[in-house]
């Protein structure tokens, strides 16, 4: 839910307009919009300033702005937040104006922007518009280009966005603390002319992580890899929206990572091209077709695909500890032993304890108590039972029958006869096994005496050093 505040409430001072564009004079702030809840909110087409095509922000939203003798005027507030990772847990980051990833900034190729930062924070901040040329006295390093901004002080950022395509924004200041708490936000220069690069669905969000051990609220700055929750946009599997597309579609997806670690995205059910990065549009010339793109840490990626076949298709990170929630990593492996109700026992002493199952990881027949505002490893109900998943997992749902504009979710797709996988019922045969000497189609290799010993050993030749 959008809801407006008038910034200067607690100081006492007279109530600013509630619209999105408002009439105060040129010497006081635009109104900070902030945002309560996680939802996906499908921005209206903008209201002034030149037109473009906005883009959907996953679980997010978009920052109004107003106009102010031609110049687009943003307000963020750096502040304290609640996020919802998804349902059942809610983590204490920091983010801007009320959430974590903080709004989406778009704003049209050659548009004066002017930004005003307000630091609600315990310690000073600043905002460096990752990607974007600035001004280098607007790069918000803190201590190399600004001080950094004290708390209750607003600083102003102004410049031409110039280079269209996507960028983010994120402190420069003690920045370790403040990623690891989730200060961040995508930010979309659209070219100048909104016919260019246009497609039918434009979906942004940004990848981040956080350590939350179970049962607390607050992330462990000091994590440098261990990091327990996978995050788009700030929200974990299943609390991740879907993305619905109309079948024929042209999609694009613009992600950004600001993890500390890559994550090869995977895409299920179509291949796409990287039209663009962190750095503009690729040429066309220059693009291949992939199913899987890695996206480096501090990189963007735009992929784009035409949605031809319906269905549910999962759209994941492939780093299979990534496509999980709050997990243990120092678990014995368990597999092929019988521990049956040794888990229970630990869970006594150790609460939250689990162990991998002795026939896998699969927590189907396992039912520990959860520590409170804790989410399951692996879990989300599908049509056929459990998915299993956490996470940086979601579903592209391809439908014939979404309408233009339409974001809401379908449900799950409906399988037309035969084009199901199904229980075989009959009788089987005899698996071919390579190695089966005895039962195998394949003849065993034959060893002959010293040739599978056959290993050349090199002295080492030494260095001549220095
Ligand atoms: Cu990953």
């Amino acid at each position: 839910m959008i809801t407006r505040r008038d910034f200067f409430k607690g100081a006492g001072a007279a109530a600013v307009s509630a619209t999105a564009v408002s009439k105060v004079g040129a010497a006081s702030l635009p109104e900070a919009v902030l945002m309560t809840g996680a939802d996906t909110h499908v921005p209206p087409a903008p209201a002034n300033g030149r037109h473009f095509n906005p883009v959907v922000t996953l679980n997010g939203w978009s920052l109004p702005w107003r106009m102010n003798n031609g110049v687009k005027e943003f307000h963020l507030v750096a502040e304290p937040v609640v996020r919802e990772m998804a349902p059942g847990m809610k983590a204490h980051l920091w983010g801007y104006n009320g959430q974590s990833p903080g709004p989406t900034i778009e704003v049209v190729e050659g548009d004066r922007v002017r930004i005003f930062v307000t630091n609600k924070l315990p310690e000073h901040t600043s905002v460096h518009w990752h990607g974007l040329r600035v001004p280098n006295g607007m790069d918000g390093v803190t201590g190399l280009t600004q001080p950094g901004i004290a708390p209750g002080k607003t600083y102003v950022y102004e410049f031409v966005a110039s280079r269209p395509g996507q960028f983010m924004y994120h402190p420069h200041a003690d920045e370790m603390t403040q990623m690891a708490m989730g200060m961040m936000g995508f930010w979309v220069t659209h070219p100048k002319d909104y016919r260019q690069q246009a497609v039918d669905r434009d979906f942004v969000f940004l990848l981040s992580a956080y350590d939350i051990d179970p049962g607390s609220y607050k992330p462990r700055p000091n994590t440098m890899l261990d990091f327990n929750l996978w995050a788009f946009n700030s929200r974990v599997f299943p609390g991740i929206d879907t993305l619905p597309v109309r079948q024929g579609d042209r999609v694009r997806i613009r992600v950004g990572n600001l993890t500390m670690t890559n994550h090869p995205l995977h895409m299920h059910g179509h291949e796409f091209v990287v039209t663009g990065t962190d750095g503009g549009w690729v040429p066309p010339t220059a693009r291949w077709p992939e199913v899987t793109t890695d996206i480096g840490v501090g990189q963007m990626r735009a992929i784009e695909f035409l949605a031809s076949e319906p269905g549910d298709w999962a759209l994941h990170c492939h780093k299979s500890h990534h496509t999980m929630n709050a997990m243990g990593h120092n678990v014995p492996s368990m597999i092929g032993v019988d521990h049956e109700g040794i888990a229970e026992k630990i869970n006594r002493i150790v609460p939250g304890y689990m162990a991998m199952g002795e026939k896998g990881g699969s927590m189907g027949g396992m039912q520990m108590p959860l520590p409170e505002n804790t989410l399951p490893m692996m879990t989300g109900e599908g049509p056929f039972g459990g998915v299993e998943m956490g996470g940086m997992f979601t579903v592209l749902k391809v439908r014939k029958d979404q309408k233009r504009g339409d974001y809401s979710d379908p449900g799950w797709y409906q399988h037309p006869a035969g084009t199901l996988a199904y229980e075989w019922q009959g009788e089987l045969p005899a698996p071919s096994r390579q190695y089966d000497a005895g039962r195998s189609a394949m003849p065993a290799p034959k060893a002959q005496a010293g040739a599978e010993l056959e290993v050349t050993v090199r002295k080492p030749t030494g260095h001549s050093g220095h």
